[in-house]
């Protein structure tokens, strides 16, 4: 069998999302997710001109060699744009090699280690009255986890919640360039633990919660949040600060027994080897379309595991449901699984573009049982979402300082 023929689509149904279509000499196909918030095209052009090319007249059997010959015979290694690229080629051999075998691809990995994949939800507010309202919602709706977010009083926008648009799935900018937030760390660090008191108070210790940091704050303020967190017992706390330079987990690990969770701009297992090494982290959260595919994703899924370490892969909504596929077969395998981020596929766009094996049940993903990853792209659909640039905000401190958005 021989790959003959690639196709690199761009689509905005929503949102922006960039598919790899690869096609065999046998009729069969498979389907990658290269999304880059943000940097779609760059992605595009780094297949289009210097990956394809490589790939034609092969046999798409060989996962490996190929996952090898674009990583280590690149030169120019690692990087989200790079690693996209070869991430939609790995996921969509992988869903060619299921379609050969008439299997999905967690048997291919390993078979079954659970019955259905955790989720957390997303419970955003401009209030902590909103945001609870929210949290009670998922909480009848049967989720076991959800990550509570809610709008900082004196800050305009806050990550996590909704501004001024309705639907979450959407939040992407329209505007020319990146808009622009506040933040103040003082403001944030006086309020958000109230947040986290009241939902306790109101819905008890059953539900498990999370919150993202988003990387806003250093080691040494992360330790303290961390510290005014632990009666409410979150199930983690995430990106509480950057780890490119991860000895500074050590720091937050030091001062605090909160969970730490990290790893949704990590592209390889270079990011995160010296956080599970020194066992600075509690969960994982490497995506497949960043972190190089489903081929890498297994490996250091394993190598987390021998340090306690658990995968809870990056699930926002500008991740494709392709990725979102290939995380549910990874994740219903992966012995050390421990969440999945995933908020649904909210608009009728997107699901006229893709169909998906996906559902909901009781705060369960469930995993219909198709032959490789299960989903197909609409290309006649797609064509009526033209693609639009679109910049993720950039934050600044109240004196002007750029920070972390
Ligand atoms: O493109 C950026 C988003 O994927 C990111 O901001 C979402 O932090 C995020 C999360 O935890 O889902
Ligand atoms: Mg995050």
């Amino acid at each position: 069998m021989k790959i003959e023929h690639i196709k690199v689509l761009v689509s905005r149904p929503s949102r922006n999302f960039v598919t790899l279509k690869i096609i065999t000499d046998s009729g069969i196909y498979g389907l990658g997710d290269a999304t880059v918030n943000g940097r779609e095209m760059a992605v595009v052009a780094y297949l289009k001109e210097h990956v394809v090319p490589c790939l034609l007249g092969r046999d798409p059997h060989q996962i490996e060699d190929i996952w090898q010959y674009l990583y280590k015979g690149a030169y120019w290694r690692r990087g989200p744009i790079t690693m996209a690229a070869i991430a939609a080629v790995d996921m969509a051999l992988w869903d060619i090699k299921g379609k050969i075998a008439g299997l999905p691809v967690y048997q291919l990995l390993g078979g079954k280690s659970r019955k259905g994949i955790t989720a957390y939800a997303h419970a955003n507010g401009a209030t902590i009255d909103e945001t609870l309202e929210n949290l009670g919602k998922f909480i009848k709706q049967g989720f076991k986890a959800v990550r509570l977010q809610c709008a900082i009083p004196g800050l305009e926008d806050t990550y996590g919640t909704l501004g001024k648009k309705k639907d979450y799935f959407e939040l992407q900018s329209d505007r020319p360039l990146p808009p622009e937030q506040l933040w103040s760390t003082s403001k944030y660090m006086n309020f958000i633990t109230e947040l986290f008191k009241q939902a306790r108070a109101e819905y008890g210790y059953d539900i498990q919660l999370v919150h993202d940091v988003h990387s806003r704050l250093t080691p040494i303020e992360s330790a303290q949040l961390g510290k005014l967190l632990e009666p409410y017992k979150l199930m983690f706390l995430e990106d509480a600060s950057p780890a490119d330079n991860q000895d500074g987990y050590q720091i937050i690990r030091n001062h605090t027994t909160t969970p730490l969770a990290i790893g949704e701009i990590f592209n390889t297992v270079w990011d995160a080897k010296d956080l599970i090494t020194n066992q600075t982290i509690d969960y994982l959260r490497i995506a497949a379309t960043h972190g190089g595919g489903i081929t890498p994703l297994k490996k250091i899924s394993d190598f987390a595991a021998m340090y306690n370490i658990r995968m809870a892969p990056h699930g926002a909504p500008d991740l494709s449901p392709i990725c979102h596929a290939a995380h549910a077969h990874f994740n219903i395998w992966a012995p050390n699984f421990g969440v999945q981020e995933f908020i649904g596929f909210g608009t009728e766009a997107l699901n006229k573009v893709f169909s998906h094996p996906l559902s909901f049940d009781n705060g369960y993903i469930l995993l219909e049982d198709k032959p490789g990853l299960g989903v197909d792209y609409n290309e006649e659909e797609a064509l009526k979402y033209e693609y639009k640039r679109s910049y993720l905000p950039v934050t600044r401190l109240e004196d002007g300082t750029l920070w972390y958005w």
